[in-house]
């Protein structure tokens, strides 16, 4: 085909109101490989050069459209692979992090302004700002820091256990799992479909790796619909729940029931991230089949439990990997530290009035040590170690 005949859209920021606040056009066209590379070769040899990993936000940020924290958190968003780094990293993103930052430099800003201003006048006896409001402003930049780095060590460490939650229909044998992978009988089991009714959690240890489990009540064929909450709705909607919250959900089949077998194949498809498919009660199946890539087990006898516990854990681990989020919390701890302690010294150097010029250098050290944290202050080395791990086109 030739290239002229390709079907795109252009989107045009002709002034600054871009994602880089420069002009912008955007071609939108077919998502076919050989296309979009023929398309950047065209614009290539007409003067174009491909952009650089991470260039967009790159010139976002220097154009002070966004913080560094956002700017790691656009790195968080891309890479999440499952729901808490995403919401981590979209809080970030959102200016979680860089806002209550932005505050606290402004007031030290505002306050080292007025000391100095007093260092000026220092001969006239004239004071910009007493001893009292100083240590105010200091022991308010103390608490928020505080607060922050509280909320960094969470991200950094996710100190909530990752929730895995078991799905299907009722009477698959989802509280058997449970307590099969729980080590002990904890979830009642029955052959009456609706036993389970509300849900039950264990903490679990599968290969090392620690995580909640939840069991939930069977899916019926009303899910969804509405009419008076009746208990079952009632578990159902705390089914719907759990599976909302889930960081991985283990969708469980009966094998004597495979009623769908395009369905279950459907689903493998998407076990990308965040999915594991088992077929339960493979003791009763009547020949010996092979699920793949959904994961055959009994609950009863104790077959392919430890690799259904692999496959978790293996889920749980494409969790832990995402760090964009946990490496702004490393990149920042230091500073936070190092801002903290100069706020320390300088409430000690107004407690002994010991001369405003050395409060003024402390202050002084603490706003270039948060601004470090959200970009105001940088060095090319700090800016390429974070952009260079974007991809291009970002
Ligand atoms: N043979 C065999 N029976 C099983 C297995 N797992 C569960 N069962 C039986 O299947 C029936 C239902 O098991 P449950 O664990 O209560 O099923 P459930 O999915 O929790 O059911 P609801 O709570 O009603 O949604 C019980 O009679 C279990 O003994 C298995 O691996 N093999
Ligand atoms: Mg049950």
């Amino acid at each position: 085909m030739p290239l002229e005949s390709i079907p795109a859209d252009l989107y045009c920021w002709p002034t600054s109101r871009s994602y880089t606040r420069q002009p912008v056009v955007e071609v939108h066209t077919l998502g076919s490989p050989p296309i979009l590379s023929a398309v950047a070769t065209a614009l290539t040899t007409a003067g174009a050069r491909l952009a650089e990993p991470g260039e967009f936000t790159l010139r976002a940020f220097l154009a002070g459209r966004l913080d560094l924290t956002q700017a790691e958190a656009v790195l968080g968003v891309i890479d999440a692979r499952g729901r808490m780094p995403l919401d981590a990293a979209l809080a970030q993103l959102a200016g979680g992090l860089s806002a209550p930052l932005h505050q606290l430099r402004d007031t030290l800003l505002d306050a080292l302004a007025q000391v100095e201003a007093g260092l000026d006048f220092v001969d006239e006896d004239i004071e910009f700002i007493s001893p009292s409001e100083i240590d105010a402003h200091l022991l308010t930049g103390l608490t928020t820091i505080e607060t922050i780095s509280q909320q960094l060590t969470t991200r950094g460490t996710t100190t909530e256990l990752p929730r895995v939650v078991l799905v299907g229909q009722p009477n698959v044998g989802k509280s058997s799992l449970f307590n099969a992978l729980a080590g002990k009988p904890v979830a009642i089991t029955s052959p009456q479909s609706g036993t389970t009714r509300d849900y039950v959690t264990q903490v679990v240890d599968a290969d090392g790796v620690r995580f909640q489990l939840i069991d939930t009540a069977g899916l019926d064929a009303s899910e969804g619909e509405d009419a008076t909450l009746s208990p079952d709705q009632v578990a159902q909607a705390a089914t719907r729940h759990q599976r909302a919250q889930a960081d991985v959900q283990v969708w469980c089949f009966d094998a004597t029931y495979l009623p769908d077998t395009a369905a279950l194949v459907g689903l493998c498809d998407q076990t990308s991230f965040g999915k594991v498919v088992v077929v339960n009660k493979c003791d009763l199946a009547t020949s010996r089949q092979e699920y793949t890539p959904a994961i055959g087990v009994s609950a009863l006898t104790g077959t392919g439990l430890a690799e259904l516990k692999r496959a978790i854990a293996g889920q749980l681990a494409v969790l832990e990997l995402t760090g964009a989020v946990t490496g702004t919390a490393e990149r920042c701890r230091d500073s936070l530290r190092l801002a903290a302690d100069s706020l320390e010294r300088a409430r000690m150097l107004v407690a002994d009035t010991a001369g405003d010029e050395l409060i003024a250098a402390e202050v002084r050290t603490a706003i270039t040590e948060l601004g470090r944290v959200v970009g105001a202050v940088y060095t090319e080395d700090l800016l390429d170690r974070i952009f260079s791990q974007f991809c291009i086109g970002k």
